[in-house]
């Protein structure tokens, strides 16, 4: 397998010990760790050349504004896309509400639609419904398959003219599932509807580039792709985001202001209001340096062949259910499983005495839960840094909890 082993020491986290063991970090699709050069970048940034951006003459407002203007470059470079239309914001679900208020409120009328999935996060639902209510719009729900991928079969009775916009994930953060990207751009072209995708389990794990995707907005986040939190990125098409209007307003984003009115400075800065998270954007520079480094291709084979084991060595135990695609090429490395009636907190409290962080919950994926009529899951997710090892440590630790719960 593409052994990506020595990349473990540029992680100084990945050293330390939890309840005795060494750390086994299974949970990066919650966040990832970050490597050293993203700490120094940082450090740097505040050590040597901290100031505020787009606003001072001096030496240091210059150095800053450079770094975070180069930062936006690289996170722009990284996904094929024109830096101008790179908006940084807070992560991925403030470029969602960005795309809901800034675009949606201003163009969906009553009657409208906005097609959906089952499988979405929070963060692609929870903004479109407010934006129903205020603008009389309804949602619909694509529904999944079998397997948990997302059941296209009835979009030919489901597209119609009053589809306006159709926002789907590119990967389920609870099943890996990948989204069916093509079939929706091509469905919302078809019938005028804007695009949008949710790539924050996406853009970390695998090559994206906006020229060839199709879609009209992507969103992103920083720090599921060893960068810090605080920062993630929108990525819209020209014109689109010229269509939108900023959601927040003050200083930065502005061109005049007049006692009872304003116009707005170009994009991307009229969507960037007040100081921007200036180290955090340097960090996030850094941070994609390191991933195209390595490189996307790389990473996601490698991905690819650790969840490939972690499915098979998983279904070998016992009452595990795994909900999710079985088939690899249609699944990322998000991998979701329950161990009879044990509650998937106590699974990962058990995980946790052996030093192993999964995450267990609804993933902030409620629909989706319900869909499964499970309350909850047990989630293992996979990244660059991990280490088929630390699969046999899972799977080991999994055996335990089934002997300490009493399944036999
Ligand atoms: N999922 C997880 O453990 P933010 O929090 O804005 O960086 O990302 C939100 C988000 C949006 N879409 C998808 C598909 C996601 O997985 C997430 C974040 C984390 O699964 C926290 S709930």
């Amino acid at each position: 397998m593409t052994d990506l082993r020595a990349l473990r020491a540029d992680f100084p986290i990945l050293e330390r010990e939890v309840n005795g063991h060494q750390l086994v970090y299974l949970d990066s699709a919650a966040t990832t760790q970050k490597p050293q050069s993203v700490l120094d970048a940082m450090d740097d940034y505040y050590r040597f050349h901290n100031a505020n951006v787009h606003r001072g003459a001096h030496t240091l407002a210059v150095e800053a504004t450079e770094m975070y203007e180069g930062a936006r470059a690289k996170v722009a470079g990284f996904i094929g896309a024109e830096t101008d239309q790179l908006v940084f914001t807070r992560g991925t679900t403030t470029a969602l509400n960005y795309i809901a208020y800034g675009w949606g409120l201003n163009h969906l009328k009553a009657g409208d639609k906005i097609l959906v999935t089952v499988m979405e996060h929070h963060a692609n639902l929870v903004p479109w419904q407010l934006i129903s209510r205020y603008t009389g719009a309804e949602l619909v729900y694509l529904e999944l398959n079998d397997d948990l991928t997302v059941d296209v079969s009835s979009l030919d009775q489901i597209l119609t003219d009053d589809i306006a916009i159709i926002a789907f994930s590119g990967m389920s953060n609870v099943t890996g599932a990948l989204g069916p990207i093509d079939v929706l751009t091509d469905a919302a072209r078809s019938v005028g509807a804007i695009s949008v995708l949710d790539g924050a389990q996406l853009v970390p794990h695998t090559p994206v580039d906006v020229t060839e995707l199709g879609v009209d907005f992507l969103a992103f986040s920083a720090h599921k792709m060893l960068g810090p939190t605080g920062i993630g990125a929108l990525w819209g098409r020209a014109e689109r985001l010229e269509e939108m209007e900023p959601t927040e307003g003050g200083g930065e984003m502005i061109n005049t202001v007049d006692r009872h009115s304003s116009t707005w400075a170009p994009v991307p800065h009229k969507f960037e209001a007040g100081t921007p998270p200036i180290a955090e954007a340097v960090g996030f520079g850094a941070a994609v340096d390191y991933l195209d480094a390595v490189g996307m291709d790389v990473i996601a084979a490698h991905e690819g062949e650790l969840t490939a084991i972690a499915l098979e060595r998983l279904s070998e135990i016992p009452d595990l259910t795994i909900y999710g695609p079985k088939d690899i090429t249609k699944r990322g490395g998000a991998v979701s499983f329950e161990l009879g009636d044990v509650h998937p907190h106590d699974i990962a409290t058990i995980l946790d005495q052996d030093g192993i962080a999964v995450r267990a919950g609804h993933h902030c994926a409620k629909p989706l839960m319900k869909y499964l009529n499970i309350p909850a899951t047990a989630r293992a997710s996979f990244y660059l840094y991990n280490v088929p090892e630390e699969v046999d440590a899972l799977v080991e630790s999994l055996h335990k909890a089934r002997k300490l719960f009493g399944l036999t």
